[in-house]
């Protein structure tokens, strides 16, 4: 027999997972937000909690607690939209679980069980932020942060952090790969493969950086080649996006999403962090590479393309929104999966023919006060002559 709380519990969560979702009136015409986030702690199977069994657990208590549903890899398959989401226990550990729904919006459900990696990293602590590529070779490649405890110094807190890679074909059977080595960056984070062959090599966005937390003298998202992906090297990082004084990137920026292939560009959705006095503030821009050159940027919009806003705002990691990734469908719609402060994941909308729009036609920033005020005089005085005119 089932603890009846069982069946409270039950109900409530039928009920979350299939609440339909809706657009919120918040409006920029480059994407739409949605009224509820598509994952939440709330949306991890009963039975990944609670011991069902009230013989083990008669008071039904969360013997294994949630914490939090967060930044997640995202790939769409056969017409189903999946997101490989990071669950973080009560324990602070994170590890991947898969998400499914049919229309990318809502009715997201987790499988069965989450994915267990093989442990083949004995000094890895946690792992978390997987980006999914599915390459031309063939594989869908998901490539995550790696983190061990950094034993070379007297800091209980200190840490090392590296790429791991996996590589599936059905997002259920996950072949571990060598950790990527940059032989020129002690750390990385925010590693993402790009999905096509460059020069006949595997390629990969990097995101140097000389400590766990700082970037250091690592100018921006780094960009390079390696011959052999299952043991993966790369000497040379070039740079791509780099990080400006001033700007919605100066403490550090990282690529996200894996990069949207369109007829004008490499469409790269990405992340930016600037200090502040309550902390870091994390948001969400977007540019564009090259299509011969995926490592040389050609547009680059003025500031955020996404902050968060609102309840966003608060969560374990307060101000921040993180993005690792988004899916395309058949009809070009694009899909921005994003975690909101560490704690939940929404979707953004918006469409590919929308975001060249904004990629190409949002001017840059001109960097300094003065001339960001002159941009939009230049902008007001358009409008009010078009308006004379208009009316
Ligand atoms: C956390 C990440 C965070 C990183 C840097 C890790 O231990 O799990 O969420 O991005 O530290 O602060
Ligand atoms: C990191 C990321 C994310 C996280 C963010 C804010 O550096 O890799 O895991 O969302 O910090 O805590």
């Amino acid at each position: 027999m089932l603890h009846e709380r069982y069946y409270v519990e039950k109900e409530k969560q039928e009920k979350l997972l299939n609440r339909k979702n809706v657009k919120s009136d918040l409006y920029n015409g480059i994407y739409d937000r949605y009224e509820y986030p598509v994952l939440t702690r709330e949306h991890i199977p009963l039975t990944w909690r609670y011991d069902l069994n009230p013989e083990t657990n008669p008071y039904f208590m969360e013997r294994l607690g949630i914490n939090a549903v967060m930044n997640s890899g995202a790939i769409y398959l056969n017409g189903k939209y999946y997101l490989i989401a990071r669950i973080e226990g009560n324990d602070r550990k994170s590890f991947f679980g898969v998400a499914e729904s049919d229309n990318g919006i809502d009715g997201f459900k987790f499988w069965d069980y989450p994915i267990l990696l093989d442990d083949v990293c004995p000094e890895e602590t946690n792992v978390y932020d997987m980006r999914l590529t599915k390459h031309e070779d063939g594989y869908i490649y998901g490539v995550f942060c790696s983190e061990s405890k950094d034993t070379s110094v007297n800091d209980l807190s200190a840490a090392v952090a590296a790429a791991g890679i996996v590589r599936t074909k059905d997002l259920k059977h996950w072949e571990r790969l060598d950790n990527l080595i940059t032989l020129r960056s002690p750390q990385q984070r925010n590693v993402v493969l790009h999905p096509e062959f460059v020069d006949g090599k595997y390629a990969f966005y990097t995101r140097p950086m000389d400590d766990f937390i700082d970037t250091g003298s690592g100018s921006g998202i780094g960009f390079g080649l390696c011959d052999d992906i299952t043991h993966a090297v790369i000497d040379e990082e070039k740079m791509t996006s780099i990080r400006k004084y001033h700007t919605i990137t100066e403490a550090k920026n990282g690529a996200g999403a894996t990069p949207i292939k369109t007829d004008k560009c490499w469409l790269h959705i990405a992340h930016g962090v600037r200090n502040t006095a309550a902390g870091l503030r994390y948001v969400i821009y977007a540019f564009a590479t090259d299509l011969k050159d995926p490592s040389k940027v050609i547009a680059e919009p003025s500031g955020l393309l996404i902050g968060p806003r609102g309840e966003e705002r608060v969560g374990d990691v307060s101000n921040v929104v993180f993005t690792n990734g988004a899916i395309v469908n058949e009809n070009n719609e694009l899909y921005i999966y994003y975690a909101s402060s560490d704690t939940r994941m929404h979707v953004a909308t918006t469409t590919i023919d929308k975001m060249l729009d904004y990629v190409f036609n949002t001017p840059a920033d001109p960097g300094r006060s003065v001339e960001c005020v002159a941009q939009r005089c230049e902008l007001i005085k358009k409008n009010l002559e078009f308006l004379k005119n208009e009316e």
